[in-house]
């Protein structure tokens, strides 16, 4: 009998599988071209993508401004470390700094790297500004958080598989339960020791929980009344994702002149990463004033790569393409009109049973146990019909395309997502 051809997916799927550690179980598709807010597989196979890497292509798969940015940059200088200064370093930093309404930025490279920095920036500030003992500051974090997968950042987990097996853990952090301002007071009234609160504004992997209007608001105000570093983990959430710039705003050159979404909360320390560098390159960041930042004196922190020309220069094209494509006034506009559009389908249907999130970051919730694979056979399908997306957890499917997303494009997709979802009707 004829040995079939293995296709070229498969063959690409089993180099990973031979070659690769098993850290992922990814959807079966194997991707070689994106535009926009299209990829295509290795068959030639067009699909609109609703993951956008996790939020990190929101400016669209190689937008053009900005890998011509990476071009040119890497054609002159790449790397310097910083042992040397370079003429890229202080206009980028200059440039976030004042975009984002910040003193000074701390160049990394990864989100979870940056989470990392402003963890070592809030205890060095407890220890020398606030008074805290040494080894002594507590940072609160949130039930069902993700802030990355380091051993520190695991350590304040609760997800078994994120966690078990990594110990010992780092100790310092004090569990509360989400959009709960009750606990959080409590928490802090608990102990002098407390030094900061780290949250992001909306749970992306817990499943795109969005806190009361008034969390955030009142979150800072509390870290003011009980002098605590108010930290906004804006990796996932921040870059126009949630229909503002940032999705704790607080930024004074907000696209949108109503101001009529979250009510300014400016972060005492801002994280950013993803869509920092519109997905191009890894570029993360962390901003702060300089009552905070200047506790970081030459040796205290570094990175080989952080903050280097190639991130500097990429991270401004894909800054100034948020300002000129206006894609948070965009997402926030798409983001209403898909919730309407689902919300109306789910009225009629029993497959899922809410949609929730803000701008173009959203999720429904299937109808059945976290422990099914629905979510996982309904993406499967999906895949099939030309969509990509991922549950995040069992029963939980998220959907973040790129904000250069038009409307024209949100209602073809949409009527792919409501004709797959009818197909599981029961
Ligand atoms: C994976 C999740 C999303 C993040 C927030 C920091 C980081 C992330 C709010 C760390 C990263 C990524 C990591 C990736 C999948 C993805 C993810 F499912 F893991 F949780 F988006 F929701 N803060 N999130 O969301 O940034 O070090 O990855 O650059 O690890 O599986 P990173």
């Amino acid at each position: 009998m004829a040995v079939l051809e293995k296709t070229a997916s498969q063959k690409a799927i089993d180099l990973e599988n031979k070659y690769g550690a098993h850290n992922y179980h990814p959807l079966p598709v194997v991707l070689t071209r994106g535009e926009g807010v299209y990829v295509w597989d290795v068959d030639g196979k067009k699909y609109y993508d609703f993951l956008s890497a996790y939020s990190a292509v929101n400016q669209g798969h190689c937008h053009p401004k900005i890998v011509d940015a990476m071009n040119d940059q890497a054609q002159r200088l790449t790397l310097t470390s910083r042992a040397f200064h370079n003429d890229m370093l202080g206009v980028y930093e200059k440039y976030a700094s004042e975009y984002f309404n910040f003193d000074k930025l701390l160049p990394m490279n990864t989100g979870a790297e940056a989470v990392e920095t402003a963890i070592k920036i809030c205890r060095k500030w407890a220890y020398e500004k606030k008074g805290i003992e040494e080894n002594e500051a507590e940072i609160i974090v949130c039930e069902n958080n993700f802030h990355g997968r380091t051993t520190t950042i695991i350590s304040f987990s609760n997800d078994p598989i994120a966690r078990k097996n990594f110990g010992p853990y780092t100790n310092g952090f004090i569990k509360v339960s989400y959009d709960n301002l009750a606990e959080l007071e409590q928490a802090m009234a608990s102990s002098p020791n407390i030094a900061g609160f780290l949250v992001e504004p909306i749970q992306g992997e817990a499943g795109v929980y969005v806190p009361s209007e008034d969390y955030l608001i009142k979150a800072k105000a509390l870290c003011e009344k009980y002098d605590v570093l108010f930290i906004a983990d804006e990796v996932q959430t921040g870059i126009a994702r949630t229909g503002r710039l940032l999705a704790t705003c607080g930024n004074c050159d907000c696209p949108k002149k109503d101001c009529s979404g979250t009510p300014d909360v400016k972060p005492d320390i801002l994280i950013l990463g993803k869509a920092l560098s519109g997905g191009a390159y890894p570029v993360s960041a962390v901003l702060a004033n300089d009552a905070i930042m200047n506790v970081i004196k030459p040796g205290t922190h570094g990175s080989t790569f952080g903050g280097n020309p190639v991130a500097a220069a990429v991270a401004m094209a894909a800054l100034e393409v948020v300002r000129e494509e206006a894609l948070a006034e965009n997402a926030d506009t798409l983001g209403a009109l898909f919730r309407s559009e689902l919300q109306a389908y789910i009225d009629t249907s029993n497959i899922a049973t809410l949609v929730r999130g803000k701008g173009l970051l959203n999720a429904i919730v299937i109808n059945d146990t976290e422990e099914s694979d629905t979510a996982w056979n309904i993406c499967l399908k999906l895949r099939d019909n030309g969509l990509l997306a991922k549950p995040t957890h069992g029963n939980i499917i998220r959907f973040a395309p790129p904000l250069v997303m038009n409307e024209s494009q949100l209602r073809e997709c949409i009527e792919i997502i409501i004709n797959t979802l009818k197909t599981f009707e029961k």
